[in-house]
């Protein structure tokens, strides 16, 4: 597939921000479309909530490599938009400096909710840098996704949470009339909600970095975990 980029690996820790919810696809994640169960998630806070990339991209090798050395067979995707994005080659960059497993952790360009149909990649579950109140639009990967998934995600968000706390994570089934699940063969949504350092959004952090690091931290911890609960 023409996306791929680059990949690498570190190691890290745990923590319970997760949100668990009924989940009718559980017995079928191992065997869905992708033989290994992958995650491709984007960079959570580095677009509208404004969060910089140079610290962000420290913070996702870390959380990348500490989780990677925790899985045996499973794979990590960091997925954006554009050649040019400046968070897939900080990460690249940093990730290839250290040992991280290529076959575990990997950079993809291409849109998060094509990523099968446009790109060849599959990936079963995909992460959402959501908005505290879990709604769709607001632009971003937030509003592809909703868009892509039809009002049953929205509903399916609703039965397992109403709203989110920075640096938190809920894994949302997707059902089985989805396009991104049908057509992409996506069988879960997990929602992250990450720091805010954009002073037009809500709980904006006021250039407060040292409480950023720590928040984002918890956004990646939460959604891997989220993620290995999945696939386990
Ligand atoms: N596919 C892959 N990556 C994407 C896509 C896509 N379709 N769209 C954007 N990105 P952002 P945030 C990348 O702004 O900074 C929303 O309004 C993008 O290039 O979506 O956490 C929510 O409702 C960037 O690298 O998320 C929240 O209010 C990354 O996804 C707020 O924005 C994240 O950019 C969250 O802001």
């Amino acid at each position: 597939p023409a996306g791929q980029e680059s990949s690498s690996l570190l190691s890290g820790g745990a923590n319970k921000n997760i949100q668990e919810c009924q989940d009718p696809h559980k017995h079928v994640v191992d065997a869905s479309v992708s033989s290994v169960p992958t995650l491709a998630f984007p960079s959570i806070s580095t677009s509208d909530f404004q969060f910089e990339n140079e610290k962000a991209s420290d913070i996702i090798v870390e959380k990348v490599e500490e989780f990677v050395n925790k899985i045996r067979n499973a794979r990590l995707v960091l997925v954006d938009l554009s050649h040019r994005s400046k968070i897939l080659s900080l990460v690249k960059g940093k990730a290839a400096q250290r040992n991280i497993d290529s076959n575990k952790f990997f950079t993809f360009v291409g849109d998060i909710t094509k990523l099968y149909s446009q790109g060849g990649l599959r990936c079963n579950i995909i992460a959402n840098a959501a908005n505290w109140r879990l709604k769709p639009g607001g632009g971003g990967v937030n509003a592809a996704i909703f868009n892509a998934a039809g009002p049953a995600l929205e509903v399916s968000t609703r039965d397992c949470a109403k709203s989110l706390l920075p640096g938190h994570a809920v894994a949302v089934p997707l059902t089985s009339d989805s396009p991104l699940y049908t057509r992409e063969g996506v069988t879960h949504v997990i929602h992250v909600l990450g720091p805010n350092m954009n002073p037009q959004r809500p709980n904006c952090l006021n250039d407060n970095y040292a409480k950023g690091c720590e928040v984002l931290r918890g956004a990646y911890t939460s959604l891997f975990e989220s993620f290995a609960s999945l696939v386990k």
